[in-house]
């Protein structure tokens, strides 16, 4: 008999329990309508291919929205991308195989293409975290190791998932420039926080209150 070959998903990552996705969800969901509804917003549509005096909703706007909310650590591609054998093979991974994590997740963020929730790694999620993870998008920067962690809650039409992490990298890069970014508005209620601007139609809501997700480290095979 033949011995098999183990089968590589198309990514490994945290998948949040149905309850919580269910929150978060629904968090997302209240995220947008403040945003949406802040005076400073409103006076800056034009990235979002709006005029000033427009409507904008922004639940439209992000009209896709993953099957299943998670944190991908790495994207494989069932074994196409370099680096996704060594990475599967690693004890730290193989031990983490189907054991339950919490998730933090400290802020909020939309673009003109997607709206996602940071998610800030604990030393013992940072050990199955690939250490290529944001040079691979951004080879000409230095991120701390994990800023690209995130989920995404949604896409404009036409946008890819991978796109979510790439905008959160911007927007951690604009943090690490040294320049004051002033806060241009609060939110309330389950999303209590301040939201601050940083150019292009980017926006982020750094939560009062961090928010707690289950999750199951796993990989996905679609
Ligand atoms: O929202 P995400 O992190 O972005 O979760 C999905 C998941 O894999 C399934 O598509 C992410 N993804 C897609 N392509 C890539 C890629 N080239 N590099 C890293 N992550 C990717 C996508």
């Amino acid at each position: 008999p033949t011995l098999e070959k183990e089968l590589l998903p198309l990514y490994f990552g945290w998948f949040l329990a149905k309850r919580d996705q269910d929150y978060l969800r629904k968090t997302s969901h209240e995220f947008l309508e403040q945003l949406g509804n802040i005076k400073a917003f409103k006076k800056r549509l034009q990235p979002y291919g709006c005029e000033e005096k427009q409507k904008l909703d922004l639940l439209k706007y992000f009209a896709k929205s993953p099957n299943i909310l998670h944190c991908t650590t790495k994207f494989c591609d069932y074994g196409k991308v370099l680096g996704s054998e060594e990475y599967a093979q690693q004890e730290a991974v193989k031990k983490a195989y189907s054991r339950g994590y919490t998730l933090h997740i400290s802020a909020l963020f939309a673009t003109p293409r997607t709206v996602g929730a940071q998610v800030e790694l604990t030393s013992d999620q940072l050990l199955i975290w690939p250490p290529d993870a944001e040079k691979e998008v951004m080879p000409k920067d230095t991120f701390p190791r994990g800023s690209r962690a995130h989920i995404t809650l949604g896409t404009a039409a036409d946008v890819q998932d991978v796109q979510t992490g790439i905008d959160l990298l911007e927007i951690v890069k604009l943090q690490q420039s040294g320049r004051e970014w002033e806060s241009l508005g609060e939110l309330a209620g389950p999303v209590a926080g301040k939201v601050s601007y940083y150019e292009n139609g980017m926006w982020m809501l750094n939560l009062a209150r961090k928010i707690e997700v289950k999750s199951i480290f796993s990989g996905y095979y679609g």
